[in-house]
């Protein structure tokens, strides 16, 4: 009874910064999700998006994101931005819940390249070159995207990635058996190329649609994805 009034006392102080349609906000749902931790959220544009439609930034987020980037979470004092780092501290700061890092080093150190993949390889291309142009530009900054941008990285560039995707996948998850915070990066980062309508081909890329589908059933996703 104490353990679990502990828990719940520790786990309902977390408050997250962000607007859910960022990806990096949705990692770190799913992330609090998976390890079942309470939170509230605060819906909030990056810095850099406040200013550029003339909203003003809240003193507490500018103190927790020195960058001005979502997401960025309060846990009790403890201030943290950007979501490797965000997921690492939930994994440390709450170790008895779902683990979001294996055990073996070397599998360890491949779910770190994988998470490092999707947050900044794969979304360098899907995030910046087209959720950027085909959602934010357009639907936030009343802008016009850069078409030309667009479809280099949906024609080019991204169809070498889901090669790359394709071959690495052996098992159930992206490092084999264990589902780990890698799994969440890189399907989080689907989840905004299907908002702008880019989908995996099932018979160009079979194993890594299956493999979405498969990260999609866990109830962390469903969950994060009916909150919305
Ligand atoms: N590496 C960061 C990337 C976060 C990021 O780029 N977030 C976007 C919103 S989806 C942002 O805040 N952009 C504003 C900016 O770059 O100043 C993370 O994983 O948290």
């Amino acid at each position: 009874m104490n353990k679990l009034f502990n828990h719940q006392k520790k786990a309902s102080k977390i408050t997250l910064w962000g607007v859910s349609v960022s990806p990096f906000v949705r990692k770190v749902k799913v992330a609090l999700a998976e390890k079942g931790l309470a939170y509230e959220q605060q819906s909030i544009l990056p810095t850099l998006l406040l200013n550029a439609t003339n909203c003003s930034v809240p003193e507490k987020f500018a103190k927790t994101s020195p960058l001005g980037k979502i997401p960025a979470i309060n846990d009790g004092e403890v201030n943290v931005s950007d979501s490797a780092v965000i997921c690492a501290y939930l994994e440390r700061a709450y170790p008895t819940q779902n683990k979001l890092y294996p055990e073996c080093n070397e599998k360890y150190a491949k779910v770190l390249w994988f998470e490092n993949f999707a947050d900044n390889v794969f979304a360098e291309i899907a995030y910046k070159k087209i959720f950027m142009q085909l959602f934010i530009i357009p639907h936030v900054l009343q802008g016009v995207e850069d078409k030309e941008m667009v479809e280099t990285a949906k024609n080019k560039e991204l169809p070498r990635l889901f090669d790359f995707l394709e071959s690495s996948l052996q098992g159930k998850w992206i490092i084999g058996d264990d589902f780990s915070v890698a799994d969440i990066a890189l399907v989080t980062q689907f989840i905004s190329l299907k908002q702008v309508d880019v989908l995996v081909d099932e018979t160009q890329w079979p194993k890594l649609h299956a493999y979405i589908e498969r990260v999609l059933t866990r109830s962390s996703f469903s969950q994060v994805l009916i909150e919305k």
